[in-house]
């Protein structure tokens, strides 16, 4: 273990951050929660008095598994029992149950008024989306010591801010540069994963362990694993930042078109047998429909035509710029 260059993240005050606009790597960001109610109001009793038999989706990990998990649905005042009961040796045998990315907003949207969102993590390009597309992206975790999260970037090239609640959580990073690719049996803190992935790069690994009172800024890409030192309740949000929405919305699209392309499949074997010589066209016989369908089809190439046009533009310049 020892053998594992390890670097810390810096840690900012929140009257020094105005902007995310310089800050590359993880920081952690003390002082965001001031004033927030949650800090007082979110004990196991708060929840469960007001929604104990919510149903909610839990990671369950067997004995002696940390990072292994099957989804399991329970009542949420169940979980919460056990969860203030859990074991806080994270070497215990027996099964864990991890509240993890309790999407909240949805079951319990007044949970909003406990909290605000800081402004630095306000601007999310997903916010400019249509409202059919735009997704769940606020969490709760209730962690418990001996499950946890393994190596992983956060969907879309988005960003991530977590605040801790209670207890504390530790997290280790590598950064995008340096270009390496996880097996799923890694591990940040396996010498093996050093040795094998991350050594070459010449890069540390980095490590925070937060406090409750921290806030972690987690740029996009990042790879990060977390792992629950103890019990733990973590607020967390992803969001796009103007800085990677390309990115995001590129990985978003190829997300929607995956259905969408089963359709286009089908449709086109359809159309194929309606327009063979002798065949019944069925709709096709619609001048109207024909010509509606045509310029449906022409906007939607007309919209990709312009972003290839730019690019195309873009590399014969960029020599020159
Ligand atoms: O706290 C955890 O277990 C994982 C948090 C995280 O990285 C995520 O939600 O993407
Ligand atoms: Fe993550």
């Amino acid at each position: 273990m020892a053998d594992i260059p390890v670097a810390d993240l810096r840690v900012l005050d929140a009257s020094s951050v105005s902007t995310l606009e310089d800050i590359h790597e993880p920081v952690v960001i003390r002082g965001l929660q001031t004033g927030w109610p949650a800090l007082e109001l979110w004990t196991p009793e708060y929840f469960r008095s007001r929604y104990g038999d919510h149903s909610i989706q839990v990671r369950e990990y067997e004995p002696g598994e940390e990072y292994a998990y099957k989804y399991a649905n329970r009542r949420l005042a169940d979980m919460l029992d056990h969860w203030e009961n859990a074991p806080l040796d994270p070497e215990s045998t027996g099964p864990r149950t991890y509240l993890a990315g309790w999407n909240f907003v949805r079951d319990c949207p007044e949970l909003l008024d406990d909290f605000t969102t800081p402004e630095i993590f306000s601007e999310d390009c997903i916010n400019r989306l249509p409202e059919q597309v735009r997704f769940g992206r606020m969490w709760l975790f209730f962690g418990e010591p001996g499950c946890s999260t393994g190596i992983h970037c956060d969907t879309f090239s988005t960003s991530a801010w977590l605040t801790i609640i209670k207890g504390t959580k530790s997290v280790r990073f590598v950064p995008p540069e340096a270009g390496v690719s996880f097996r799923r049996t890694d591990s940040m803190w396996s010498q093996v994963t050093y040795d094998e992935v991350i050594r070459e790069t010449g890069l540390p690994v980095y490590e925070v362990t937060l406090q409750p009172g921290d806030t972690l800024y987690i740029p996009a890409d990042w790879f990060h694993e977390v792992r629950n030192p103890e019990r733990n309740l973590m607020l967390t949000a992803n969001f796009a930042e103007e800085r990677k929405l390309l990115s995001f919305l590129a990985q978003f699209e190829t997300r929607l078109i995956e259905p969408i392309s089963v359709l286009r499949e089908t449709r086109n074997e359809l159309v194929e047998r309606l327009a063979k010589p002798g065949a019944a066209a069925g709709e096709l016989h619609d001048p109207a429909f024909r010509a509606q369908q045509l310029d449906w089809v022409r906007g939607a190439m007309g919209n990709l035509r312009t972003y290839e046009e730019t690019l195309m533009a873009w590399d014969e310049t960029s020599g020159a710029r």
